[in-house]
């Protein structure tokens, strides 16, 4: 019989940890799935605070150690389980552009998306870390222009993050329809894995209201 899986995955539906669900899949390694009902506060709770002191969703374990914020889970996972081919290794010249969108886009891409969403005012753009919303934006559009993956040829963990915010920014109608942007969010969006993953998460969602 087979045992405990190395990856336990903390989820809630409709959250930002369908980045990480995306990623799982595109792995194809097995894993144990842990939801949490966010409406119930289960996050919040001492046990899950034991996993992420932050109390946010997504969380995994792996061989019992637990990993936080999503971008680094799906580093992680990709250097982890290099056969999946979503990894740009060390070594490789790609490897710091590759690391680059990694960290993109937690740390420029969505703090532009929640000024937006929740019409801050900007703040002097050589402060923020992000410069604007719409440098940020510019950027990427340039790099997917080309396409079809950030780095060319080649899907990576760097597409699974920055293509979860980008597309679920134009879901809330803060990025706006540029046509490099929403072909690059097709491109990803076409992709089965993330088909399977929306299919899941709908039903993850009517079993949390049932
Ligand atoms: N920096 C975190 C953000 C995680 C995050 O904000 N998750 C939200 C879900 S979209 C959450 O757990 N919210 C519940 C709460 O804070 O109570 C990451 O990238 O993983």
């Amino acid at each position: 019989m087979a045992g405990e899986p190395d990856i336990v995955f903390y989820h809630a539906p409709q959250s930002r940890s369908i980045i990480v669900q995306w990623m799982l899949e595109e792995l194809g390694q097995p894993f144990r799935l842990h939801l949490l009902n966010l409406k119930k506060n289960e996050h919040k709770q001492p046990d899950y605070l034991a996993i992420n002191p932050m109390g946010k969703v997504p969380a995994i374990t792996h061989k019992g150690v637990a990993i936080t914020e999503a971008a680094a889970i799906c580093c992680f996972l990709a250097d982890t389980y290099p056969e999946s081919g979503l990894a740009v290794p060390v070594g490789d010249p790609r490897r710091g552009p590759y690391l680059k969108w990694l960290f993109f886009s937690p740390s420029c891409l969505e703090p532009g998306i929640i000024d937006r969403m929740f019409s801050r005012p900007d703040v002097s753009p050589s402060s923020a870390g992000w410069g604007s919303f719409d440098a940020t934006l510019d950027v990427i559009t340039r790099a997917v222009a080309a396409g079809p993956y950030l780095l060319g040829a080649q899907f990576t963990a760097a597409d699974v993050v920055i293509g979860s915010s980008l597309i679920w920014g134009t879901m809330v109608k803060v990025i706006p329809e540029w046509p490099e942007i929403a072909a690059y969010a097709r491109r990803l969006q076409e992709r089965p894995a993330l088909q399977r993953v929306y299919a899941r998460d709908a039903e993850l969602v009517a079993l949390q209201a049932a």
